[in-house]
Protein backbone atom coordinates (compact mmCIF):
# COMPACT_ATOMS: atom_id res chain seq x y z
CA UNK A 1 0.00 0.00 0.00
CA UNK A 2 1.36 3.48 -1.36
CA UNK A 3 -1.35 5.10 -0.19
CA UNK A 4 -1.97 9.19 0.05
CA UNK A 5 -4.67 11.47 -0.42
CA UNK A 6 -4.67 14.33 -3.14
CA UNK A 7 -6.80 17.02 -3.45
CA UNK A 8 -7.86 18.38 -7.24
CA UNK A 9 -8.14 22.05 -6.65
CA UNK A 10 -10.38 23.31 -9.45
CA UNK A 11 -10.44 27.10 -9.23
CA UNK A 12 -13.03 29.63 -10.50
CA UNK A 13 -12.26 32.49 -12.84
CA UNK A 14 -9.52 34.83 -12.44
CA UNK A 15 -9.83 38.32 -13.71
CA UNK A 16 -7.87 40.14 -15.51
CA UNK A 17 -7.66 42.89 -13.20
CA UNK A 18 -7.16 40.23 -10.23
CA UNK A 19 -3.67 40.51 -8.46
CA UNK A 20 -1.59 37.75 -7.74
CA UNK A 21 -1.98 38.77 -3.84
CA UNK A 22 -5.61 37.72 -4.33
CA UNK A 23 -5.06 34.66 -6.40
CA UNK A 24 -2.79 33.44 -3.54
CA UNK A 25 -4.74 34.03 -1.26
CA UNK A 26 -7.39 32.21 -2.86
CA UNK A 27 -4.84 29.28 -3.20
CA UNK A 28 -4.23 29.20 0.59
CA UNK A 29 -7.82 28.79 1.10
CA UNK A 30 -8.46 26.01 -0.80
CA UNK A 31 -4.55 24.79 0.48
CA UNK A 32 -6.48 24.98 4.54
CA UNK A 33 -10.01 23.52 3.16
CA UNK A 34 -7.73 20.54 1.65
CA UNK A 35 -5.96 20.44 4.49
CA UNK A 36 -9.22 19.78 7.10
CA UNK A 37 -10.04 16.88 4.79
CA UNK A 38 -6.70 15.51 5.00
CA UNK A 39 -4.91 16.05 1.94
CA UNK A 40 -1.15 15.60 1.78
CA UNK A 41 -0.66 17.06 -2.19
CA UNK A 42 -3.33 19.90 -3.69
CA UNK A 43 -2.85 20.08 -7.57
CA UNK A 44 -3.81 23.19 -9.14
CA UNK A 45 -4.56 24.69 -12.46
CA UNK A 46 -2.74 25.35 -15.30
CA UNK A 47 -1.37 29.57 -15.51
CA UNK A 48 -2.78 29.51 -12.12
CA UNK A 49 -1.90 32.70 -10.91
CA UNK A 50 -3.14 34.92 -13.70
CA UNK A 51 -6.00 35.62 -16.15
CA UNK A 52 -5.92 33.13 -19.21
CA UNK A 53 -4.32 36.07 -21.00
CA UNK A 54 -3.29 34.06 -24.28
CA UNK A 55 -7.09 35.07 -25.02
CA UNK A 56 -5.86 38.26 -25.75
CA UNK A 57 -3.81 40.03 -28.55
CA UNK A 58 -0.81 42.06 -27.53
CA UNK A 59 1.97 43.61 -29.12
CA UNK A 60 3.86 45.38 -26.43
CA UNK A 61 6.25 42.94 -24.96
CA UNK A 62 5.88 44.52 -21.40
CA UNK A 63 2.04 43.69 -21.85
CA UNK A 64 2.99 40.62 -22.36
CA UNK A 65 5.54 39.66 -19.79
CA UNK A 66 3.35 41.60 -17.08
CA UNK A 67 1.85 37.88 -16.73
CA UNK A 68 5.67 36.13 -16.39
CA UNK A 69 7.36 35.20 -13.40
CA UNK A 70 10.35 35.44 -13.12
CA UNK A 71 11.85 33.65 -9.90
CA UNK A 72 9.69 31.03 -8.57
CA UNK A 73 9.19 31.62 -5.63
CA UNK A 74 9.44 35.28 -5.28
CA UNK A 75 7.88 37.71 -2.77
CA UNK A 76 4.61 37.74 -3.78
CA UNK A 77 4.55 33.62 -4.17
CA UNK A 78 6.50 33.00 -0.93
CA UNK A 79 3.33 33.09 0.99
CA UNK A 80 2.10 30.17 -0.65
CA UNK A 81 4.92 28.10 -0.33
CA UNK A 82 5.65 29.19 3.59
CA UNK A 83 1.97 27.93 4.14
CA UNK A 84 2.21 24.52 2.46
CA UNK A 85 5.43 24.26 4.14
CA UNK A 86 4.07 25.45 7.20
CA UNK A 87 0.79 22.34 6.53
CA UNK A 88 3.45 19.96 5.55
CA UNK A 89 1.64 19.74 2.23
CA UNK A 90 3.18 18.65 -1.29
CA UNK A 91 1.50 20.82 -3.88
CA UNK A 92 1.73 21.58 -7.69
CA UNK A 93 0.89 24.37 -10.06
CA UNK A 94 1.17 25.96 -13.23
CA UNK A 95 2.81 29.79 -14.14
CA UNK A 96 3.76 31.61 -16.76
CA UNK A 97 7.93 31.33 -16.50
CA UNK A 98 10.04 34.25 -18.06
CA UNK A 99 14.07 32.86 -17.67
CA UNK A 100 16.82 35.20 -16.54
CA UNK A 101 17.85 34.24 -20.61
CA UNK A 102 14.54 35.92 -21.84
CA UNK A 103 12.76 32.55 -22.80
CA UNK A 104 9.14 32.02 -22.07
CA UNK A 105 7.35 28.84 -21.02
CA UNK A 106 3.56 27.85 -20.45
CA UNK A 107 5.72 25.89 -16.86
CA UNK A 108 3.96 23.36 -14.27
CA UNK A 109 6.37 22.55 -11.11
CA UNK A 110 6.29 19.79 -7.74
CA UNK A 111 6.57 20.98 -4.53
CA UNK A 112 7.45 18.67 -2.11
CA UNK A 113 6.29 18.63 1.57
CA UNK A 114 9.40 20.33 2.83
CA UNK A 115 9.03 23.15 0.01
CA UNK A 116 11.34 21.70 -2.47
CA UNK A 117 10.56 22.24 -6.09
CA UNK A 118 11.06 18.19 -7.28
CA UNK A 119 9.68 18.24 -10.92
CA UNK A 120 9.53 20.73 -13.42
CA UNK A 121 7.93 20.99 -16.88
CA UNK A 122 7.40 23.05 -19.99
CA UNK A 123 4.32 22.39 -22.22
CA UNK A 124 5.15 21.09 -25.01
CA UNK A 125 2.01 21.18 -26.78
CA UNK A 126 0.57 24.72 -27.26
CA UNK A 127 -2.40 24.87 -28.97
CA UNK A 128 -3.65 27.93 -31.20
CA UNK A 129 -1.88 30.45 -33.54
CA UNK A 130 0.16 33.26 -33.28
CA UNK A 131 -0.94 36.35 -35.14
CA UNK A 132 -4.41 38.06 -34.93
CA UNK A 133 -7.43 35.90 -36.11
CA UNK A 134 -10.32 38.06 -36.58
CA UNK A 135 -12.39 34.68 -37.87
CA UNK A 136 -12.44 33.89 -34.14
CA UNK A 137 -14.85 34.85 -31.59
CA UNK A 138 -12.07 34.90 -29.19
CA UNK A 139 -8.20 34.35 -29.83
CA UNK A 140 -5.77 31.57 -28.52
CA UNK A 141 -2.15 33.11 -28.38
CA UNK A 142 -0.22 30.31 -27.13
CA UNK A 143 1.91 29.95 -30.06
CA UNK A 144 2.75 33.76 -29.74
CA UNK A 145 3.45 33.63 -25.92
CA UNK A 146 5.52 30.31 -25.52
CA UNK A 147 8.06 29.11 -27.05
CA UNK A 148 7.78 24.74 -26.91
CA UNK A 149 9.08 23.39 -24.13
CA UNK A 150 12.45 21.56 -23.70
CA UNK A 151 12.42 19.32 -20.76
CA UNK A 152 10.66 16.28 -22.33
CA UNK A 153 8.18 14.87 -20.41
CA UNK A 154 10.47 14.05 -17.10
CA UNK A 155 9.47 11.94 -13.95
CA UNK A 156 10.81 12.55 -10.58
CA UNK A 157 10.75 10.87 -7.39
CA UNK A 158 8.84 11.67 -4.44
CA UNK A 159 6.13 10.70 -1.97
CA UNK A 160 7.06 7.08 -2.32
CA UNK A 161 5.92 7.13 -6.02
CA UNK A 162 7.00 8.17 -9.57
CA UNK A 163 5.31 11.40 -10.94
CA UNK A 164 5.28 13.24 -14.30
CA UNK A 165 3.87 16.60 -15.25
CA UNK A 166 1.66 18.08 -18.16
CA UNK A 167 -0.08 20.87 -19.17
CA UNK A 168 -4.16 21.23 -21.03
CA UNK A 169 -3.01 20.38 -24.23
CA UNK A 170 -0.74 17.71 -23.82
CA UNK A 171 -3.76 15.98 -22.08
CA UNK A 172 -5.02 15.35 -26.02
CA UNK A 173 -1.61 13.56 -27.34
CA UNK A 174 -1.31 10.16 -26.28
CA UNK A 175 2.29 10.68 -26.77
CA UNK A 176 2.53 12.52 -23.45
CA UNK A 177 1.57 9.95 -21.36
CA UNK A 178 3.38 7.44 -23.39
CA UNK A 179 7.06 8.89 -22.48
CA UNK A 180 6.10 9.21 -18.93
CA UNK A 181 4.71 5.29 -19.01
CA UNK A 182 7.83 4.73 -20.23
CA UNK A 183 9.50 5.87 -17.64
CA UNK A 184 7.48 4.02 -14.88
CA UNK A 185 5.65 7.03 -13.99
CA UNK A 186 3.12 6.19 -11.72
CA UNK A 187 0.74 9.36 -10.91
CA UNK A 188 0.44 12.56 -13.58
CA UNK A 189 -1.20 15.90 -12.77
CA UNK A 190 -2.06 18.56 -15.16
CA UNK A 191 -3.85 21.53 -14.85
CA UNK A 192 -5.76 22.64 -18.05
CA UNK A 193 -7.76 26.10 -18.89
CA UNK A 194 -10.00 25.29 -21.70
CA UNK A 195 -12.44 27.62 -23.30
CA UNK A 196 -15.64 26.37 -22.84
CA UNK A 197 -17.07 26.62 -26.65
CA UNK A 198 -14.78 26.35 -29.83
CA UNK A 199 -13.90 29.33 -31.02
CA UNK A 200 -13.65 28.00 -34.80
CA UNK A 201 -16.80 25.55 -34.58
CA UNK A 202 -20.17 27.21 -33.13
CA UNK A 203 -21.64 23.61 -33.13
CA UNK A 204 -19.34 22.43 -30.29
CA UNK A 205 -20.11 23.17 -27.02
CA UNK A 206 -19.14 22.71 -23.85
CA UNK A 207 -20.91 18.78 -23.00
CA UNK A 208 -18.45 17.93 -25.99
CA UNK A 209 -15.60 19.62 -24.64
CA UNK A 210 -15.91 17.81 -21.20
CA UNK A 211 -16.10 14.59 -23.62
CA UNK A 212 -13.16 14.91 -24.74
CA UNK A 213 -11.39 16.16 -22.28
CA UNK A 214 -12.20 13.43 -19.70
CA UNK A 215 -12.08 10.77 -22.84
CA UNK A 216 -8.26 11.79 -23.37
CA UNK A 217 -7.37 11.50 -19.34
CA UNK A 218 -9.54 8.06 -19.02
CA UNK A 219 -7.09 6.72 -21.98
CA UNK A 220 -3.81 7.92 -21.32
CA UNK A 221 -4.49 6.43 -17.29
CA UNK A 222 -5.63 3.04 -18.37
CA UNK A 223 -2.96 2.77 -21.28
CA UNK A 224 -0.18 3.60 -19.03
CA UNK A 225 -1.32 2.28 -15.98
CA UNK A 226 -1.20 5.63 -13.95
CA UNK A 227 -3.27 8.14 -12.11
CA UNK A 228 -4.20 11.07 -13.85
CA UNK A 229 -5.35 14.60 -11.81
CA UNK A 230 -6.90 16.62 -14.17
CA UNK A 231 -7.65 20.37 -12.48
CA UNK A 232 -9.81 23.29 -14.48
CA UNK A 233 -9.40 26.97 -14.21
CA UNK A 234 -13.03 28.15 -14.61
CA UNK A 235 -15.51 29.78 -14.97
CA UNK A 236 -16.21 33.50 -17.12
CA UNK A 237 -13.06 35.46 -17.34
CA UNK A 238 -14.00 38.37 -18.19
CA UNK A 239 -16.85 37.09 -20.48
CA UNK A 240 -15.01 34.49 -21.71
CA UNK A 241 -16.41 31.15 -19.94
CA UNK A 242 -13.67 28.09 -19.80
CA UNK A 243 -15.19 24.57 -18.63
CA UNK A 244 -14.46 22.71 -15.03
CA UNK A 245 -15.05 19.03 -15.21
CA UNK A 246 -11.63 18.20 -12.51
CA UNK A 247 -11.49 14.82 -12.51
CA UNK A 248 -9.43 12.60 -10.31
CA UNK A 249 -8.84 9.37 -12.88
CA UNK A 250 -7.70 5.80 -11.49
CA UNK A 251 -4.76 3.55 -13.36
CA UNK A 252 -7.89 1.22 -14.83
CA UNK A 253 -9.02 4.47 -16.45
CA UNK A 254 -12.54 5.05 -14.10
CA UNK A 255 -13.27 8.71 -12.48
CA UNK A 256 -13.36 8.59 -9.42
CA UNK A 257 -13.75 11.93 -8.61
CA UNK A 258 -14.92 15.00 -10.75
CA UNK A 259 -16.02 18.38 -10.09
CA UNK A 260 -19.22 19.67 -10.61
CA UNK A 261 -19.02 23.42 -10.60
CA UNK A 262 -17.03 26.10 -12.26
CA UNK A 263 -15.75 27.74 -9.04
CA UNK A 264 -13.35 27.17 -6.69
CA UNK A 265 -13.93 23.06 -5.81
CA UNK A 266 -11.98 20.46 -4.08
CA UNK A 267 -11.97 17.11 -4.89
CA UNK A 268 -10.02 14.63 -2.34
CA UNK A 269 -9.59 11.43 -3.03
CA UNK A 270 -6.81 8.31 -1.30
CA UNK A 271 -4.67 7.31 -4.02
CA UNK A 272 -2.68 4.33 -3.90
CA UNK A 273 0.42 3.99 -6.47
CA UNK A 274 0.08 0.27 -5.63
CA UNK A 275 -2.90 0.21 -7.89
CA UNK A 276 -0.54 0.85 -10.98
CA UNK A 277 0.91 -2.52 -10.55
CA UNK A 278 -1.21 -4.71 -11.67
CA UNK A 279 -2.05 -3.23 -15.12
CA UNK A 280 1.70 -2.55 -15.64
CA UNK A 281 2.69 -6.48 -15.22
CA UNK A 282 -0.30 -7.41 -17.41
CA UNK A 283 -1.75 -5.45 -20.04
CA UNK A 284 0.87 -2.67 -20.69
CA UNK A 285 3.55 -4.34 -19.38
CA UNK A 286 5.10 -2.55 -22.57
CA UNK A 287 8.65 -4.75 -22.24
CA UNK A 288 6.23 -7.91 -23.02
CA UNK A 289 4.04 -6.63 -25.49
CA UNK A 290 5.51 -3.32 -27.60
CA UNK A 291 6.79 -4.43 -31.06
CA UNK A 292 8.28 -0.72 -31.58
CA UNK A 293 10.04 -1.86 -35.03
CA UNK A 294 6.26 -1.24 -36.44
CA UNK A 295 6.30 2.08 -34.57
CA UNK A 296 8.87 4.33 -36.33
CA UNK A 297 6.56 6.80 -37.85
CA UNK A 298 5.76 8.31 -34.40
CA UNK A 299 9.25 9.97 -34.34
CA UNK A 300 10.28 10.03 -37.71
CA UNK A 301 7.28 11.76 -39.41
CA UNK A 302 5.86 15.20 -38.00
CA UNK A 303 2.42 14.95 -40.24
CA UNK A 304 0.83 12.29 -42.44
CA UNK A 305 2.38 11.46 -45.29
CA UNK A 306 0.31 9.09 -47.63
CA UNK A 307 2.28 6.15 -49.36
CA UNK A 308 3.12 6.79 -52.17
CA UNK A 309 1.16 3.92 -53.79
CA UNK A 310 -2.39 5.19 -51.72
N1 LIG B 1 -6.43 24.90 -23.87
C1 LIG B 1 -7.15 24.07 -24.74
C2 LIG B 1 -6.97 22.58 -24.48
O1 LIG B 1 -6.22 21.87 -25.14
C3 LIG B 1 -8.09 23.95 -26.89
C4 LIG B 1 -6.88 24.40 -26.17
C5 LIG B 1 -9.17 24.78 -26.90
C6 LIG B 1 -8.12 22.71 -27.47
C7 LIG B 1 -10.31 24.38 -27.58
C8 LIG B 1 -9.28 22.27 -28.13
C9 LIG B 1 -10.35 23.10 -28.19
O2 LIG B 1 -7.67 22.13 -23.61
C10 LIG B 1 -5.12 24.95 -23.59
N2 LIG B 1 -4.74 25.94 -22.76
O3 LIG B 1 -4.30 24.16 -24.06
Amino acid sequence: MRNFSVAAAQMGPIQKNDSRETVISRMIELMDQAQKEGADFIVYPELALTTFFPRYYMEDQNDVDFWFETDMPSKKTNPLFEHAKSLGMAMSFGYAELTPEGRHFNTSIHVDKTGSIVGKYRKVHLPGHTEFDPKRTHQHLEKRYFEPGDLGFPVYRTLDGIFGLCICNDRRWPETYRVMGLQGVEMITLGYNTPSTNSQKSTEGPEKRMFHSSLVMQAGAYQNSTWVIGVAKAGIEDGHPLFGGSVIVNPDGEIVAQASTDGDELLVHSCDLDDTVFGKKTMFDFVRHRQIKHYTRITSQVGVELPKDL
